[in-house]
This record gives C-alpha cells, sequence and structure tokens, in this order.
C-alpha cells in the first residue's frame, strides 16, 4: 500500500475497498478484545488504521472484496487494537534505571560520551533539582509523524556535532554562564505517534516542573503537541504564547484518521485548549499547504502569521522587528518550535518536507537569539531535522546553531543584556570606528 503523505491523503487505490476489508476482517478477528488500559493522558483513536488496512487487504479474497466494497466502513472495526495481555505493553514507557551505580543525585560528566553540546548528563528529577539544572536537553526520537524515517536520528546527530558553543557576536558562552544538562530520550513507541506522545509530555512536564527550561531535539514536528501541552500542565492552559517557525502551518485536521502527525500538533494544541490561537504567532509559511481554508481557520482564531509573501513585500528586517513586537505582547511564557525546515532547502536539505524559497541563516540566528534573550522562554524545540538525508551535515551544522543562538540568548538575559539588538562591542566595529 502507497504510504499517504501530507500531500496526497487519499491512497492511490482509493480508500473504500481496502478499508471495508480491513473492517470485515476486524470484525471476524478482533471484536472479542479491549482496548488498552487509558493512561490517563490525552491520546488519539487511529493508531493502527494504515496497519490493518495493509493485514486486510493480503488476506483476504476477491470474492470478499467484492462483498465488502457494497458495505460502508465500520470505522471503529478499522482499527487492529494493541493487545493488551503483552507483557510488554508499556514496558517501553519508563527508562530503566536500575543498573545504575549507587550515586548521589546530580548532573554526572561522561567525558567522551556524545550528549548534546557535551553537556553532563542527568537522569532522575534529583538530578536536575540537585544541580540546580536551568536548562535540560531531551531527544524525542519520533519517526513516524512524518510517515518515513529519518528524523528519529535528530538527535543522535546533533550530539555528534562539534561541541564549540556561543560566538564572537555577542562574546557570551552559554554554557560557563548557565547549568545545563542533557536528559537523555524521551521513550516512544516506534511503531506509534499516538502512543509516544504522553511519555514526551511526562518528560517536559517533569523537566518544567523543577524550573528547567526543556529544550527537545526531535524527531518530526508531532513533538510540538507534547512539547507545549507538557508546559500548559506546569504553566497553565492559555498561558503559553508559542512562536512557531516553519514552512508549514502544521495545523491540519483529520489524516487518513489520524489525529496527531507532524501536520496537525497546531490544530490540536488550540482545539484542546492548551494555547490561545492569537497566542500562536507562525513566521516562515510559504508554499503549496495550506490553502483558503487553513488560512480563514487562522484568521477566525486570531493567529498572527507571517508568510514569505510578506517577507517579499516588506523585508527581513521589518518582519523581524514585528515578530519580536508581537512576542512581547503575548503571555508571560514563551514557547518557540522551530521546524527546521523554515530555513531555505539550500541549508536545510536534511529535512522530510522541504520548500523552496525559504529563510537564510542570516535572517535565523538574530531573530532566535533576539527571542530568547527578549522573552521568559520557557520552551524550545528544534524539529524535522534529517540526517539521513543530509550530505555534508549541512542541515545539522544550521540546526546546532539555531539551538546555540537561542542558547545565548538566554545566557544574555540571564546577564542583564537582554535585548533583540545586542552585539559585542569588540565585534560590531572596529577601533576606527
Ligand atoms: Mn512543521
Amino acid at each position: 500500500m502507497p504510504v499517504p503523505s501530507r500531500f496526497s491523503p487519499l491512497s492511490a487505490a482509493g480508500p473504500w475497498p481496502a478499508s471495508s476489508l480491513c473492517a470485515l476482517v476486524a470484525l471476524l478477528t478482533l471484536a472479542c478484545e479491549t482496548p488498552p488500559a487509558d493512561s490517563g493522558e490525552s491520546e488519539s483513536p487511529g493508531a493502527e488504521a494504515d496497519v490493518a488496512t495493509t493485514d486486510a487487504a493480503t488476506d483476504s479474497t476477491a470474492q470478499e472484496a467484492d462483498t465488502a466494497a457494497q458495505e460502508a466502513p465500520d470505522p471503529e472495526a478499522a482499527i487492529i487494537r494493541l493487545d493488551p495481555n503483552d507483557p510488554n505493553l508499556e514496558v517501553w514507557r519508563d527508562r530503566d534505571i536500575s543498573n545504575d551505580p549507587p550515586r548521589e543525585p546530580g548532573p554526572i560528566r561522561v567525558g567522551s560520551v556524545l550528549t548534546f553540546f557535551g553537556l553532563p548528563m542527568a537522569r532522575t528529577i534529583e538530578d536536575l533539582v540537585a544541580g540546580e539544572v536551568e536548562v535540560a536537553f531531551m531527544g524525542a526520537p519520533v519517526d513516524m509523524g512524518v510517515g518515513f524515517r529519518g528524523a528519529g536520528e535528530g538527535p543522535t546527530a546533533l550530539r555528534a556535532m562539534r561541541r564549540s558553543t556561543g560566538s564572537m557576536e555577542t562574546m557570551i558562552s552559554w554554557r560557563r554562564e548557565l547549568t545545563a544538562v542533557d536528559y537523555g530520550n524521551a521513550p516512544i513507541d516506534n511503531l506509534s505517534t499516538e502512543r509516544s506522545m504522553p511519555p514526551i509530555r511526562r518528560m517536559v512536564r517533569e523537566i518544567a516542573e523543577t524550573g528547567a527550561i526543556p529544550v527537545i531535539i526531535g524527531g518530526d514536528h508531532s513533538i510540538e503537541f507534547a512539547n507545549v501541552a507538557g508546559l500548559a500542565d506546569v504553566y497553565g492552559k492559555e498561558n503559553v504564547g508559542v512562536i512557531h517557525f516553519d514552512a508549514h502551518y502544521d495545523a491540519g485536521g483529520t489524516r487518513s484518521g489520524h489525529l496527531i502527525s507532524h501536520a496537525q500538533p497546531v490544530r490540536r494544541l488550540v482545539d484542546e485548549g492548551h494555547i490561545l490561537g492569537r497566542n500562536f504567532i507562525q513566521v516562515g509559511l510559504r508554499g503549496s499547504w495550506p490553502g483558503p481554508e487553513g488560512f480563514e481557520w487562522m484568521r477566525e482564531n486570531e493567529f498572527r502569521y507571517h508568510t514569505m509573501a510578506e517577507v517579499d513585500r516588506d523585508g527581513w528586517t521589518t518582519v523581524m522587528q514585528r515578530v519580536l513586537d508581537e512576542a512581547n505582547d503575548g503571555p508571560e511564557y514563551l514557547h518557540i518550535s522551530f521546524d527546521i525546515d523554515v530555513m531555505d532547502p539550500a541549508y536545510t536539505s536534511g529535512t522530510g518536507t522541504p520548500v523552496p524559497g525559504g529563510l537564510t541563516p542570516r535572517e535565523v540566528f538574530p531573530i532566535v537569539r533576539g527571542l530568547c534573550s527578549e522573552n521568559n522562554v520557557v520552551g524550545f524545540d528544534l524539529v524535522e531535522l534529517n540526517p539521513l538525508v543530509d550530505p555534508g551535515y549541512t542541515t545539522t551544522l544550521n540546526a546546532k546553531q539555531v539551538v546555540d543562538e537561542c542558547m545565548t540568548g538566554i545566557a544574555l538575559r540571564k546577564l542583564g543584556l537582554g535585548d533583540r539588538d545586542y552585539l559585542s562591542p569588540l565585534t560590531r566595529r572596529d577601533a576606527r570606528r
């Protein structure tokens, strides 16, 4: 079966025969099974719909196909449910630290082991508290929300980058100014985007509850839902604003029955009431998606959005100042969700859904640094880095720099230098001027 993409909502074979077959087989074989226990956190139905369709089509005869094609599909029966008796059903949800040696809580220096920016590691909430950690990096290696593998390798690629931080623009080394750790990866279910959301959300919440800033390295953009919902759990519904850097608006509706994928986190955050539309600021939209309905939905929900068409008309400097001003005109707490595909594919070929005509590094780095220095940033995510299609590591290098710029901004704010235009007096001009 072809894998549906965000650009081809209907499968090539047409949806009815396959899903009806699936309904028939599912009814015969699975009607007695019960759904898995409720985790107490919101999850979406429909996780296994694609798998059910494939299996049913393989196992059924042509005669059954004729019969099934005439019947209306039963959406419930289209789902092959998880096996609630599998002893491994939930084991992946918790990190196993039972073999860790006994030790005092606190950040652990790990030498040459690869961590984000060479930072010490933290394994438990107690480590974060004892170390008075201000920034905790975590990986969220979700692949399935984009539909093909690669984005899940993003955290590993970023950990493998050179460790230098800071730059001569500010002469600030954030690694010296901030207490930061690598908190490891969130546990995910590689077969289900839906099931991966609650553990990521829980881990973001854990970090935020200690007062630290979670920096989540994806993974595809589905994780924005878990990240922002986790922050809203701690700071309160409607109390967090989001700057969404992306070529795509990611507020798509249901997709082959799925209610979370990398095209849907924004819609879900608004629909569930975590974030008010007017506190969403979209930057960098372009290409063929969404059409008029998507923009009308954003207008109805009072979104602020800045397309590349606006940049073409008014210039980046003007648009950048607008975004920085708007970020100051919102809730006290701010999350930045940075989809690497907001940048032009010239700089970021290593991503799942590149769109020509994007921002340059020269445009992106100052706005990210400015936003992080001028606002009370309580969360940051970097998503859609796919190192498997990143020859030369250009995308990974730029992704690392984006994160670095935000960390520099947070350090500037801590040092009382938090304004959008801060540059070191040493580097902005030489001694003659
Ligand atoms: Mn996105």
